[in-house]
């Protein structure tokens, strides 16, 4: 029995430093092929005195200027292996979030820590079409077509970067891989069967009415996840780049958005808002919308390819 136990020990230790190292490794190379864009890098423990789910890690971050010197920041996401969409037996989850499947994302890449934020929003287009009005708010009443179109939100980020990476919505399953962290909970925080645990980390309809009815509320103000970001749960839902498809039967499983020729007529976004239950902030929880849909819940936050990738 004792030697059985040294031996998964062991492994343990062995699996904890090759993590470890494809972790420094992954963010030190994709630092160096864009410094040029960047204003800074830093990396920072997991916030100090902060709980977060999932094995400890270190955090990569850097700023990059958008148009108007209005900062973007930016966390590593390193090169890994998930499983996608909801385990067997799941409390309240669905089945359009069957079947569970490995994805093998092999490549690192940069994301939004938080949500776009309206004056970021302002900074790019030069208008700020949100209904509940704040800077520092996440933008939404924002389409994905207003975001992806020629002209749109990306298209100018990319100008005025040109030639450092691309600015682009996550994949589905980069999305979901982003938001688990490394865990395989229903939550970046656990499984939280009974909901006691959501306060410290989303936004959603039992804790969004601050007294003239539900609304977003000022990004960062939540407990991050072990990659450092924020307000993955809650919110606002997220625009992906995929075409929404009912099952996950035939997805890709390189990280890779699911994109139908021609489109489809839908899109799909995730993990839940302001205005949804606390069912809907699970890491596994997919919605849609039309590609030229605005709602008062719904916004995004961007990629960085990296030049690797
Ligand atoms: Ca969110």
């Amino acid at each position: 029995m004792s030697r059985s136990t040294n031996h998964h020990d062991w492994l343990l230790v062995l699996t904890v430093l090759f993590t470890a190292a494809v972790v420094l490794v992954g963010g030190i190379v994709s630092n160096e092929a864009i410094t040029a864009v960047s204003g800074e890098t830093s990396e920072t423990d997991t916030a100090a005195g902060q709980e977060t789910a999932g094995p400890a890690a270190t955090i990569q971050e850097k700023t990059i200027m958008l148009p108007g010197d209005m900062p973007l920041e930016l966390v590593w996401i390193p090169p890994g292996t998930f499983l996608m969409g909801r385990y067997p037996g799941e409390q309240d989850s669905f089945d359009w979030q069957d079947p569970q499947h490995e994805v093998t994302i092999a490549y690192g890449f940069w994301m939004g820590k938080y949500p776009i934020t309206q004056a970021q929003w302002e900074a790019v287009m030069g208008n700020n079409p949100s209904l509940f009005q704040g800077a520092n708010r996440p933008v939404e009443w924002v389409s994905w077509n207003d975001i992806r179109e020629e002209g749109g939100f990306l298209d100018r980020v990319n100008a005025a970067h040109p030639g450092h990476g691309v600015f682009r919505l996550p994949s589905e399953a980069e999305w979901e891989y982003a938001y688990r962290a490394g865990t395989t909970t229903r939550f970046y925080w656990g499984d939280d069967p009974d909901y006691t645990e959501i306060d410290d980390y989303a936004w959603y309809t039992s804790n969004s009415d601050t007294g003239s009815g539900g609304q977003t509320h000022d990004v960062g103000q939540k407990l991050p996840n072990a990659w450092g970001l924020h307000d993955m749960a809650g919110n606002v839902w997220e625009w992906c780049e995929d075409d929404w498809h009912s099952s996950y039967e035939g997805a890709p499983a390189d990280g890779s958005a699911w994109v139908d020729s021609p489109r489809g007529s839908r899109r799909g976004n995730r993990g839940g808002s302001w205005n949804t239950h606390a069912l809907r902030c699970r890491a596994a929880t997919r919605a849609k919308g039309g590609p030229d849909g605005r709602v008062r819940d719904a916004g995004f936050r961007v990629v960085l390819a990296s030049d690797e990738d």
